[in-house]
């Protein structure tokens, strides 16, 4: 990582002004990386704006009791001097994922570092630090604080914090590693109690996203003798619960909880928007190729892409691209 760290000093040494974005539906990796960024860049002496294409689900606003993010979505005016402003792109590395924060920007900031850890070919080129090896791109924003020997505010660990406990679903997923319990464990050093993290992460649901659950499940279609369980997420839903969409995403990991089911699949569609495709497996079950082969990204075990299908259609056919792993 020393390389890439040397090109992000002479980064940080050409601007003052930097705009940091994560990606469309931001989580709590991407948001937690931009809090912990814009700590160390104030930190830095330089000038951080956090500026996303989405709304910050409400969850998370106990680590935004400032209002240091701004969603280009809402009524927000961009800086006269947005000219002057690099930008830092965190959690994606899919120009396509990036949303307004990025088709808006992209032509007036002066230059993009992407710092991330998923798979995929978009951002090889330029500037970046990607480690598809990092459980998070919180995990590499905890190293890159430490290679500039700064102190980490409360605000920052806690941040950090949750979006690794949010990456790896608490510490389960194939990319934690024992430098995952490290990081975390000087984070809880530094004053992060875990249980109240966990709290805001995973038990502050409104009754809306229970119920908006209850009708993912219920339209849960089982495959493949039991190994694969296929859902859908309508907008109809929404609009019947009130729910939000990033309320419903979670209930893609829910099928991996039944014996035997080895992936999982959710055809999601929110209020205005494109028909997404979400994949999860298990062991060695590589979805993060059929997810590039249409256009998207992300982890071998967890990736989606965007479909330009109808809902129906996009569903039979995401169920297709999903039987080369039970062929026998
Ligand atoms: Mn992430």
């Amino acid at each position: 990582m020393q390389e890439e760290l040397s090109k992000l000093d002479i980064f940080l040494a050409k601007y003052d002004k930097f705009v940091i974005s994560t990606h469309e539906s931001p989580d709590w990796d991407g948001l937690g990386g931009e809090i912990a960024m814009f700590e160390l860049l104030k930190k830095l002496g330089k000038k951080p704006l956090i500026i996303n294409s989405d709304a910050t689900p409400d969850t998370f606003l106990f680590l935004d009791l400032e209002h240091d993010i701004h969603v280009m979505n809402g009524s927000y005016t961009l800086p006269a001097d947005i000219t002057d402003y690099a930008q830092f792109v965190l959690d994606t590395n899919d120009y396509d994922n990036i949303g307004s924060a990025y088709t808006v920007l992209k032509n007036k900031v002066r230059e993009v570092f992407i710092i991330d850890h998923h798979e995929g070919e978009y951002a090889r080129a330029g500037s970046n630090i990607i480690k598809a090896e990092a459980s998070s791109v919180c995990e590499i924003i905890y190293h890159i604080i430490q290679h500039y020997k700064e102190h980490f505010t409360l605000r920052a660990a806690q941040a950090l914090y949750a979006g690794i406990v949010f990456d790896t679903g608490s510490f389960v997923y194939p990319k934690t590693s024992p430098e995952t319990f490290l990081i975390a464990a000087h984070l809880v050093e530094l004053g992060v109690t875990p249980f109240f993290i966990h709290e805001q992460i995973y038990e502050q649901n409104a009754l809306s996203s229970f119920e908006l659950r209850g009708h993912i499940l219920a339209t849960m279609e089982v495959l493949h003798d039991g190994k694969m369980i296929a859902m859908k997420l309508t907008q109809e839903m929404l609009k019947e619960t009130g729910a939000t969409f990033t309320e419903g995403e979670p209930a893609i990991n829910l099928p991996l909880t039944v014996k035997g089911v080895v992936a999982s699949l959710l055809i999601k569609q929110d209020i205005h928007g494109p028909v997404k495709v979400s994949m999860r497996t298990k062991g060695d079950l590589d979805v993060a190729t059929i997810a590039m082969e249409n256009g998207g990204g992300g982890h071998k075990n967890a990736a989606g892409y965007k479909s330009k299908l109808s809902f129906e259609e996009t569903y039979q056919q995401a169920k297709k691209n999903l039987e080369v792993f039970f062929k026998s």
